[in-house]
């Protein structure tokens, strides 16, 4: 594929698609006319994959999830394609900076964090290895809210990533399906038959997901919801004009936006609707496309595999036997056999509040017949394990957690703390009754976004040191090893770095206005706010290191940039004030000429995937500080640890093992264990305690109190400071010393550059095993029980 091919075909869309001449192209233009010509050239292998996997008569996943943090797909689709240089030289021919038409793309960030990135990256290591399947999501038309600052305090304001054409859709009107809702079931001839009183259409649009290289592409089919009766022309001709768009808009509701939540279940009777939604027509649409391939419903576990991105598509169990028992006649326990086979649950938190628990009478409300159908699963669960206390149904809820655990073959935890915690914990009991239903599936991330795409620089580096069959083969990183002693390679190797922490100095400069000194320790956490995720302990640790400073203009610091990035969901107050807090305390200590030298805080607004893609590889400490026991895996740590980065963190989550293979000595441990924290719990005052322990601590929760931060304000803070004092139930009092510690640890290792790139290049070297193509592997082993239709990339003659 020359540049002159990539060339004329984006000419051709500039003309027949885009109705542009060159002369007349805007970026938008061009980004676009370049998009469908290299979209052109996903067609052919994603035709070629999906007729294979019909000849194959195999097995097929599909991946449900309410959320796909995809983010930009057009520097995607060039990286698996292999088209980076002539893309580069097609924009430049036509007169545009390639990075400026990259830029005009908006992120499809049609998820909250974790759980919505892991989808995508599952997506792009299924597609590389190979692995038949599907994603199916919702076609949300407004995904996670625009964040920007007003003095320091999140705004959130509408996303609108579909106000331009998006260009790797593909709008398929002929796959609709009527999805009911509401209404009642009542006896007919001994059956029972829902009679629902609404319904809403969902329509499919594919996005195919091309693989490394070009050699398998998968499809992702989001639903957007339409009207059954669009227009009401009636009405409009009576001059009732919002009454004739009413039904559209009410119907469209359920596709509108994205809810901002994600660690507390809102419990919304729309969030429920979202969930039945998509999860009734990605099911419709399996048993279509198996119904055309086989005759016996029974056999569907060998045909299909359906994987629960957590509880939110958890009504797919009732759903599965509602179609089989209810409308193709099957009896119910083979019903329910058949829909168990298909089904696996990932568990991604602990969190009890991000539990989906139903109210009864709601789901009576919207899905009566599914209700009856959790009663007879709890009853049979009930019957075969007499003596049990793990119940679908209590207090008046529908517990989704017990539904999804009960109703899959498999289960599993996304480290291996996690999956030891969920046995021990949220399902200790089911685990009792099923000992052999939780499987751990350690997270992991793309290398192909987040190394090949985000980090140039040092793909370039890695691959002129081991070639080029890393990148679907990601453990052969560790190749690398032994050139961490050798100077020529530690020197390009910490060029990579600086260059990449040049071109955020830049970016900074550029967007925010903030000037930063490149030479500095770039600290960087970036991750959804939350209590447990601890920012609030990293600023109030910034705060002490500033009066250290102060205190000590002369002493031997370590200049540093703390870089924060990061959502609140817009309910979540405590977490809005720590937002607060940091813009705050970066507004005084950014201003002290006396310690400007050596300590900064950057917030730039608006944390999204691109922003990750630009932070990271630039990044010299890794922030992973959340309370032990909480962070299910986290998968940014693993993104740092392959970019170099090495980590400040507790035994928490993938950070144990991240720990276990990179080796302890190049990882920056504190903290209390997970069964240290629940103990300290219980030590009545243990805030209290810790911070007459700690003066560094006690000042600089003083100094939040009393409104040094705050132009006085000693109101404004009170609650992140109370609850501090007088709960901190995420033992960050506790932690701090440890914390504070670790620090001084991090800012004597970073004096010495040379052991510092030692230990970052040894992260990356390390790091191999957390590519989501090694997760994605597990899967399709342990639970899905399938296997690729393509060879593996290493058995390739030449990459
Ligand atoms: C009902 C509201 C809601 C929405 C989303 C509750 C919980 C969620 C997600 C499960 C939260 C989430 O993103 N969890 C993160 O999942 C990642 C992928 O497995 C893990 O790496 C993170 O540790 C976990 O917090």
């Amino acid at each position: 594929m020359t540049h002159a091919d990539l060339r004329s075909d984006t000419l051709r869309h500039l003309e027949f698609s885009l109705g542009k001449d060159l002369p007349h192209a805007h970026v938008y233009d061009v980004r676009m006319a370049l998009s469908l010509a290299v979209r052109d050239r996903i067609i052919t292998p994603w035709f070629a994959s999906t007729r294979a996997a019909y000849a194959a008569r195999g097995k097929r996943v599909y991946y449900l999830s309410m959320e796909f943090l995809i983010g930009r797909l057009l520097e995607d689709a060039i990286v698996n394609l292999g088209l980076m240089d002539e893309a580069r030289a097609v924009c430049e021919s036509c007169g545009f900076d390639f990075a400026t038409v990259l830029a005009n793309e908006p992120d499809a960030a049609l998820g909250n964090g974790g759980l919505g990135r892991l989808a995508a990256c599952f997506l792009d290591s299924m597609s590389t290895l190979g692995c038949p399947g599907h994603g199916y999501g919702i076609r949300y038309e407004h995904g996670l809210f625009q964040q920007r600052f007003e003095d320091g305090v999140q705004i959130e304001e509408p996303e609108e990533w579909l106000r331009q054409k998006h260009a790797w859709e593909f709008e398929r009107p002929e796959v609709m399906y009527g999805i009911a809702f509401g209404g009642h079931v009542r006896d007919h001839d001994g059956r029972r038959v829902w009679e629902p009183d609404e319904q809403v259409l969902a329509k499919a649009h594919d996005t195919p997901v091309i693989g490394w290289r070009g050699r398998w592409a998968n499809t992702l089919r989001l639903w957007g919801a339409e009207a059954v009766h669009g227009f009401d022309l009636a009405a409009f001709n009576r001059g009732d004009y919002m009454g004739a768009t009413a039904p559209e808009a009410l119907a469209r509701t359920i596709s509108r936006v994205l809810y901002p939540d994600d660690t507390s279940d809102a419990g919304k009777e729309l969030r429920l609707r979202q969930e039945y939604f998509f999860t009734a027509a990605s099911l419709r649409d399996i048993l279509r496309r198996f119904c055309g391939e086989h005759e016996d419903l029974a056999a569907l576990p060998r045909h299909v595999a359906i994987q629960l991105n957590d509880t939110h598509p958890a009504i797919a169990g009732p759903e599965l036997i509602r179609l089989l028992h209810d409308e193709h006649g099957m009896d119910f326990d083979t019903a329910e056999d058949t829909a168990r086979g298909c089904l696996g649950y990932t568990n991604h938190t602990l969190m009890p509040e991000a539990l989906e628990r139903w109210p009864e009478w709601l789901m009576d409300r919207v899905l009566p017949r599914h209700l009856e159908i959790i009663g007879r699963i709890d009853e049979g669960h009930a019957r075969a394990h007499p003596h049990r206390n793990a119940h679908i149904l209590s207090d008046g809820n529908v517990n989704m957690g017990e539904l999804s655990f009960i109703m899959a073959h498999k289960v599993n935890g996304v480290s291996a703390l996690h999956t030891d915690l969920v046995k021990d914990t949220v399902f200790a009991e089911l685990h009792r009754l099923h000992p052999d239903r939780i499987v751990n599936q350690t997270n992991g991330v793309t290398p192909r976004r987040w190394i090949v795409a985000a980090n140039p620089a040092l793909r370039k580096l890695v691959g002129d040191t081991i070639g080029p069959r890393w990148v679907s083969d990601l453990e052969r990183l560790s190749e690398l090893e032994p050139h961490v002693d050798d100077a020529g390679f530690m020197d390009a190797y910490a060029a990579a770095k600086r260059t990449n922490k040049e071109a955020l100095a830049r970016w900074l400069r550029e967007t925010q206005g903030v000037t930063v000194n490149p030479a500095a320790m770039f600290d960087i956490q970036i991750k959804r706010i939350h209590e447990y995720k601890r920012q609030h302990m990293n600023i109030l640790e910034t705060i002490a290191l500033w009066n250290a400073i102060r205190e000590d203009p002369n002493g031997e610091w370590t200049p540093r940039v703390k870089i924060f990035g990061g959502k609140a969901a817009p309910g979540y107050v405590l977490a809005k004030e720590i937002i607060h807090l940091i813009n705050d305390v970066g507004r005084v200590i950014n201003a002290d000429p006396v310690t400007r030298d050596w300590l900064q805080v950057v917030y730039p607004p608006n944390y999204n995937v691109t922003m990750a893609e630009r932070l990271i590889p630039a990044a010299d400490l890794s922030e992973q500080i959340s309370t032990a026991g909480k962070e299910a895996s986290g998968t940014g740590n693993m993104k740092f640890a392959m970019n170099g980065a090495p980590t400040i963190g507790t035994l928490d989550g993938a950070n144990v093992e991240i720990r276990e293979r990179v080796g302890a000595e190049n990882f920056f441990l504190f903290g209390m264990t997970a069964p240290e924290v629940v103990a300290r719990r219980t030590v009545e005052g243990h805030a209290a305690q810790a911070i007459d322990a700690s003066p560094r601590l006690a000042q600089a929760l003083e100094q939040v109190a009393s409104g040094v931060f705050s132009d006085g304000d000693t109101d404004r803070y009170r609650g992140v400071v109370d609850n501090l004092r007088h709960h901190d139930f995420f033992v960050v009092c506790s932690d701090f010393d440890g914390y504070w510690d670790a620090q001084r640890r991090v800012d004597a290792a970073f004096r010495d550059p040379a052991g510092w790139m030692r230990m970052a290049a040894l992260n990356t070297a390390r790091s191999g095993w957390f590519s989501s193509d090694r997760t994605i592997r597990g899967y399709m082993a342990e639970v899905w029980d399938i296997a690729p239709l393509i060879a593996p990339a290493s058995d390739l003659a030449a990459e």
